[in-house]
């Protein structure tokens, strides 16, 4: 007799550049198993450690997930509730957001979101809701990577076309400049890197795992790699690699940096950055012999002038041509416009009665501690408490009684905890959507594996409800699922239905790699790249890129690098029992040098410090991390670690040179020992 097991194919939603083909494995209409499927050409099997780890138990578990509608009977930030029906909850909500238009009206109605779930629908669907309400959005770039996007969007006239990882294989060189695929692109890191045929750089402060296994590791201050990029050009200029014809022909701007480079030599780069002048050599010549790829991470441009450091890293392959040809390019994210979907479509700005509004992450705490400028708070794909900066004046904030709030969430996180009415919603598991990793181009099926758990539904048909419910009538807002999923994959022009793509799980969106730019059009005000503008003297920043390094900390403070941790997704997956056995105690990693000199052995507890707030954390030993750096992994669950905070009680929110983006990687803290009385 058979015993009823079945297959589904589906796709791993995370913020995340793999985009992991998976394969879910049931046995009488139970999810038993979820793993890798074994066709995808990214995980080839297997998934990564964390989501092979949660997949299987927080993320199925009806005890650890949200399952009915909740309402506030605690003091807010207690996580103390009653379920109330989806009806009730609905009702109440619309009534309460009615009373607010009638009164402080829809700005002051504020909406949070990011990337819990990065598949089209789910991850996007709601704004149509919040753009007919005319609400004001949390900039959600602002809290990761808007100051590079901005950067490039004024040089290049686009930040999400990036190069096609399949053409690697005609790459001399790949330059990875902060970022760390190790944890946050693990099969990149395991796959793609090595069997790359050209030779890899990493430029990194920390020695985590790509960089050490890379042929060249240049290892700079953090904060310095303006003046590291120039002192590379300078060498590239000297071994007369510069394309002056591609220069000439396709940018504007570069006379305004030439005459900088001869100030630059590696002999200063080394002084400047800390990164040795013969490597800055080395460094300098594989990538200017090319064809070179240069990948800019997100953790690159978290710092005061990372706008600037985007401008003068890209330079390296604007000075040399690396552009419009195989093996050669440039990428931060690959967006899905470049797969042919129209994003406003999905999200349909038209909807907003007004002109749209937003603030930076960084203004959040702020703008909802003061009840006149905000008077509600929706959070949905967002777990603030943890992730944005000032977590201590951001729960302050979040306690006002005359706050109205509503979370949308799986889990009961500390955000969640401040919430009026909490919503429980479906995981990628329970719903069919489509996936566009943002690093290969690639389009991938999200197929509903099992129904939802409890009453739990996807954000999209909350937010249908919640329109019904406002009485909002446009037919956007009520758009089905199956309806948007086909529109979407008419736009790609693939010619694959949902069905078809369903049982492939991932297509390629062309047969040969992209060539990106391959017709040197740029979508600038001149047509070409602009190294110099005067967009970015209306911005506040200068001209054309500057060879800058930050100051380093003085009287014994250290930097604080805040990246992501191999086991841990932003915060998702902190409150899984075995995550947290995985990833220990609190800690803080320092060089064996830099504890020693302090005074600090392993296992000491310590507390880091500064003006905003302190973190009580253990001390663990690891020549990854280089001195004057205090490396503390994002994305712990506060409330699931003694100290009831994470690395962003220790975040003042300060902005970057452009676009009010976050520069959590400048954060700097003193670090002493907890006398052992108190510990
Ligand atoms: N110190 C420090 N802080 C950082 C960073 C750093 O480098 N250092 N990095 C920043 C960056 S890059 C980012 S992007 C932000 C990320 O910050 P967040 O966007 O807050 O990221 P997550 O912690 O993953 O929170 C996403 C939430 O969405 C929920 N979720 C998952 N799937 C769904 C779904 O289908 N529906 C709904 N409604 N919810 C869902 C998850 O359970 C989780 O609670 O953090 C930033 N914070
Ligand atoms: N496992 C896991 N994967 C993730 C995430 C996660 O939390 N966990 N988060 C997802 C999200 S939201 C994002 S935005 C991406 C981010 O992924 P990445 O783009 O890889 O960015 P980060 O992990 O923030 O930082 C990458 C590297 O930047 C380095 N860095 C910091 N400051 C500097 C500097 O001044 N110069 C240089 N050269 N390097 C510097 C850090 O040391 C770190 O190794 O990852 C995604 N993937
Ligand atoms: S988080 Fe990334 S590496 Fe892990 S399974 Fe999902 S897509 Fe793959
Ligand atoms: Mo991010």
């Amino acid at each position: 007799m058979s015993e009823m097991r079945e297959t589904v194919r589906t796709t791993c939603p995370r913020d995340c550049y793999d985009a992991c083909g998976m394969v879910v494995v049931k046995k009488q209409g139970e999810i038993v198993r979820v793993k890798g499927d074994p066709a995808h050409p990214v995980s080839r099997g297997e998934l990564c450690g964390k989501c092979a780890v949660a997949y299987n138990s927080v993320w199925i578990d009806p005890k650890a997930r949200l399952t009915q509608p909740l309402k506030r009977v605690g003091k807010k930030g207690q996580g103390q509730f009653v379920p109330v029906s989806w009806d009730a909850a609905i009702a109440e909500i619309a009534a309460n957001l009615q009373a607010i238009l009638a009164t402080t009206g829809n700005q002051s109605i504020l909406h949070t979101h990011y990337t819990g779930t990065c598949s089209l629908i789910a991850g996007f669907f709601p704004l149509r809701f919040f753009n007919r309400l005319g609400a004001t959005e949390v900039d959600p770039d602002t809290v990761c990577n808007k100051a590079g996007h901005v950067a490039l969007q004024m040089i290049f006239g686009d930040s999400l076309t990036g190069f096609d990882p399949r053409t690697a294989k005609d790459a001399a060189c790949i330059l990875v400049w902060g970022a760390n695929p190790s944890a946050s692109a693990p099969h990149a890191h395991k796959h793609w890197l090595p069997e790359a045929p050209g030779k890899r750089i990493v430029i990194d402060p920390i020695r985590h795992p790509t960089a050490a296994a890379a042929d060249l590791h240049l290892q700079p201050f953090p904060g310095s790699d303006g003046a590291l990029a120039f002192a590379l050009l300078h060498v590239i200029q000297r071994e007369g690699l510069l394309d002056e014809a591609f220069l000439a022909k396709h940018t504007l701007g570069w006379e305004e940096v030439a005459p900088i480079l001869s100030a630059c030599p590696p002999a200063w780069g080394e002084a400047v950055t800390g990164v040795p002048a013969a490597l800055i050599e080395e460094a300098a010549i594989v990538y200017g012999q090319g064809p070179s790829l240069l990948w800019l991470g997100q953790g690159l441009q978290r710092q005061p002038t990372g706008g600037n450091v985007f401008r003068a890293c890209s330079l390296l392959a604007i000075a040399t041509g690396n552009l419009g040809k195989p093996g050669a390019g440039l990428l931060y994210m690959n967006g899905t416009a470049n797969r042919g979907i129209d994003s406003d479509y999905v999200s349909a700005p038209h909807l907003n009665p007004g002109a749209a509004h937003s603030i930076s992450h960084m203004d959040l705490a702020a703008h909802l501690a003061n009840a006149s400028q905000s008077r509600a708070l929706f959070c949905w794909n967002n777990n603030i408490v943890a992730s944005s900066p000032q977590q201590k004046q951001l729960r302050q904030a979040l306690e006002r009684e005359d706050l109205f709030m509503v979370s949308v969430d799986l889990f009961a996180t500390d955000t969640t905890d401040y919430a009026d009415f909490v919503l429980p919603a479906a995981s990628f598991l329970e719903f069919d959507d489509l996936v566009f990793s943002y690093f290969n181009y690639s389009i991938s099926a999200q197929v509903k594996a099992a129904e939802p758990i409890g009453e739990a539904l996807p954000n999209q048909e909350i937010f249908r409800r919640l329109s019904a419910a406002m009485g909002f009538t446009e037919p956007e807002l009520f758009e089905s699922d199956a309806a948007i999923i086909a529109n979407l994959l008419q736009q790609t022009q693939t010619g694959i239905d949902f069905t078809q793509l369903a049982t492939r799980g991932t297509i390629d969106y062309t047969p040969e790699p992209v060539m990106q730019f391959a017709d040197y059009r740029f979508a600038t005000p001149s047509g070409k790249i602009e190294i110099a503008s005067k967009q970015f003297v209306a911005a506040g920043l200068p001209r054309s890129p500057q060879p800058l390094a930050d100051a380093r900390p003085i009287h014994g403070k250290l930097r604080v690098l805040s990246p992501a941790s191999p086991w841990l997704m932003n915060s998702v997956y902190g409150n899984d029992a075995k995550v947290h056995h995985l990833i220990g105690e609190a800690d803080v990693m320092l060089h064996p040098q830099e504890a020693q000199q302090r005074g600090l052995k392993d296992g000491d507890r310590v507390t880091l410090s500064n003006d905003i707030g302190a973190l009580p954390l253990q001390v663990k030993l690891s020549d990854q991390v280089p001195m004057g750096v205090a490396l503390v992994y994002k994305g712990r669950w506060p409330k699931c670690d003694r100290s009831g905070a994470n690395v962003n009680v220790l975040n003042p929110g300060r902005k970057t040179d452009l676009a009010e983006s976050s520069c959590v990687h400048a954060i700097e803290v003193d670090i002493t020992p907890i006398a052992s009385i108190e510990r």
